[in-house]
């Protein structure tokens, strides 16, 4: 009995964790020279095309967003773009979408989970009217946002801004 039970825990704690990973894309980074989002600290912005933000390392994951599109996002990750920007690590920064809704994401939030800024999913650029340019997800939190357990309210989609201060 007992070597049964040891392997059997290990394969069902091992489950849930394999199916959300977020792995190094092979996608080359977009030629898209359009604004695409701003970033501002302290009173000064700067303007990110699509090609600039994937200089970033790009990253994949295979998802069920709880809105409804299950495939595969690819996109950067936040703190990657909070080092490149010199953002000041210990403050919140406010993501703004381009329907004015806002949200936070506190240094602590940012370190216990991660945070992708998707610019494509399936490979394509997301259109406006479906969410896109940028939208953001928490891929650990998919199948607990998807069954209620935990609120959507940090997956802001068309983000247009990203505040520090
Ligand atoms: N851009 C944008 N993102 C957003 C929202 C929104 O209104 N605009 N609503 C948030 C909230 S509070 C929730 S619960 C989920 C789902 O919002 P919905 O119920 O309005 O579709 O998306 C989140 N992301
Ligand atoms: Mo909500």
């Amino acid at each position: 009995m007992r070597t049964l039970i040891a392997p059997l825990i290990l394969a069902l704690t091992a489950l849930p964790v394999a199916a959300l990973a977020l792995t190094p894309s092979e996608r080359a980074p977009s030629g898209d020279t359009a604004a695409a989002l701003t970033i501002t600290q302290a009173g000064e912005s700067t303007i990110l095309s699509l090609k600039q933000l994937e200089q970033l390392d790009l990253y994949d994951v295979d998802m069920h967003h709880p809105e409804g599109l299950k495939g595969e996002f690819t996109g950067v990750l936040v703190n990657d773009l909070v080092d490149a920007h010199g953002l000041d690590e210990a403050t919140r920064i406010r993501l703004v979408a381009a329907d004015d809704y806002t949200t936070f994401l506190t240094p602590a939030e940012r370190e216990e989970k991660q945070y992708l800024l998707v610019t494509r999913f399936e490979g394509e650029p997301i259109p406006l009217d479906k969410q896109g340019p940028l939208m953001l997800v928490v891929p650990a939190d998919a199948e607990a946002v998807r069954t209620g357990a935990l609120p959507m309210t940090k997956w802001i989609w068309s983000v247009i801004e990203i505040r520090a201060r």
